[in-house]
């Protein structure tokens, strides 16, 4: 019986999500339809997750939590917190209890008691003291700084630093990349409107075709799956032919920085080769492409007095060369819990290692090929979400 009412409620929900019309109404069904019982599938991999987010208070709540969690090397528990974030960001309408979540995948104890708390009292006393912890504070501050992460913020806050003009004053030495998140502190962390990653590609276009036409950029990262703003801009750029994107980097790289669009870069080579005995894992599945990490000193139109003429802008560039480009495609995509939840589906479901630059079957002991991403999604036996869905 229970099963049956279940299935009762998923098909109605279902169906209201497609649009499609519920016709037959008996009176069961009717009383099923007043509480609505929520379901999705585990990895965020299998769903479809619009910007239309109608929990935000309650995702947003959890994201602060997962947040907190990484900011104190607690990354278990931080992707635990992403994970149930990332199921109620799917939902089709706003939660109004939480036995409207009972059997919902990635929702444990802990981010329930979160849930609970925010429907029955409008809040949860464990995200207002995180939010008002000093701690907290303090660490978002200095990891808001480019160039710095959780191990340099720790240490400069056990040597006793605790804001931006204490660190400056400190007269700690800082790397290139600090200096540079330290002089443009404030603009690195107003975020990025679409209207200004316009810009920012119309410049990265022109510097691509100047140096190698025929060479082809795509907007990748949070502006790709439809977002209206980011925390940078993210391109991924390769050439039709096999090869010819040996060597781009750098000279995209001169041509900005001789037009004076740099205000910093770094670049880091590719060293992905594929090896007989399937992938290495790497260290990190983000690091192994030709990529430059910069801030661009942004143009603006200048409609009032006294404005700044232009902005710093955290740009990402990153080249692939064509037989990857799927790969490299899906990974730059998004959203962070998206991407981590196909390797995990890959790995556990699978028996393949899935990264930006390559698919491996573990048990054919091969890898597989794709030139598309929906290609990619039916090796792994998923149904293809297009990055606008991927917003999980
Ligand atoms: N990425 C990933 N794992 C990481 C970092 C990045 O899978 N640890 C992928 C997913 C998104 C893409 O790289 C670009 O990264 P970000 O710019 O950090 O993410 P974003 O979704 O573009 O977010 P924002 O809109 O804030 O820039
Ligand atoms: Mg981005």
């Amino acid at each position: 019986r229970a099963t049956a009412h279940l299935l009762d409620v998923s098909w109605f929900t279902e169906s209201m999500r497609a649009g499609r019309p519920v016709e037959i109404l008996d009176r069961h069904q009717l009383q099923v339809l007043e509480v609505v019982v929520f379901s999705a599938p585990s990895y965020a991999c299998q769903r479809r997750t619009t910007l239309d987010n109608h929990n935000a208070i309650l995702t947003d709540a959890l994201s602060l939590l997962a947040e907190n969690a990484e900011l104190s090397g607690e990354d278990g528990r931080g992707v635990a917190f992403r994970r149930a974030a990332g199921v109620l960001k799917g939902l089709p309408e706003p939660v109004t209890a939480v036995t409207q979540l009972v059997g919902l995948p990635c929702l444990g104890g802990h981010s329930l008691r979160v849930v609970k708390d925010i429907l029955e009292n409008g809040a949860s006393c464990e995200v207002e003291d995180t939010k008002q912890s000093e701690r907290f504070k303090v660490l978002k501050v200095l990891t808001g700084i480019f160039g710095v992460g959780v191990k340099t913020a720790e240490r400069w806050i056990q040597e006793g630093i605790r804001g931006l003009q204490q660190l400056q004053d400190s007269g700690r030495t800082l790397n290139r990349a600090q200096q540079a998140g330290l002089q443009h502190y404030e603009d690195l962390n107003q975020h990025v409107t679409r209207s200004e990653a316009d810009a920012v590609a119309a410049v990265v276009e022109e510097a691509v075709a100047s140096v190698l036409p025929g060479a082809r950029m795509t907007l990748i990262g949070g502006f790709r799956r439809g977002k209206l703003t980011g925390h940078d801009v993210d391109f991924l750029i390769t050439h039709p032919e096999e090869g010819r994107e040996v060597g781009l980097m750098p000279k995209v790289v001169s041509w900005l920085e001789s037009q004076g669009f740099l205000l910093y870069q770094k670049t880091t080579k590719n060293s992905y080769l594929e090896g007989e005995d399937g992938p290495a894992r790497p260290s990190s599945n983000m690091d192994r492409f030709e990529r430059c990490f910069s801030i661009f000193k942004l143009t603006e139109e200048v409609n009032g007095e006294g404005l700044k003429p232009w902005r710093a802008v955290r740009v990402d560039l990153v080249v692939s060369p064509i037989s990857q480009f799927a790969f490299a495609l899906l990974g730059w995509t998004g959203s962070k819990l998206f991407e981590r939840e196909l390797r995990r589906w890959a790995g556990h479901k699978k028996a393949m290692s899935l990264s930006s630059h390559a698919l491996y079957d573990n048990t054919q002991r091969r890898y597989l090929r794709a030139s598309s991403e929906e290609e990619i999604f039916a090796h792994l036996g998923l149904e293809y979400i297009p990055p606008s869905e991927r917003n999980a």
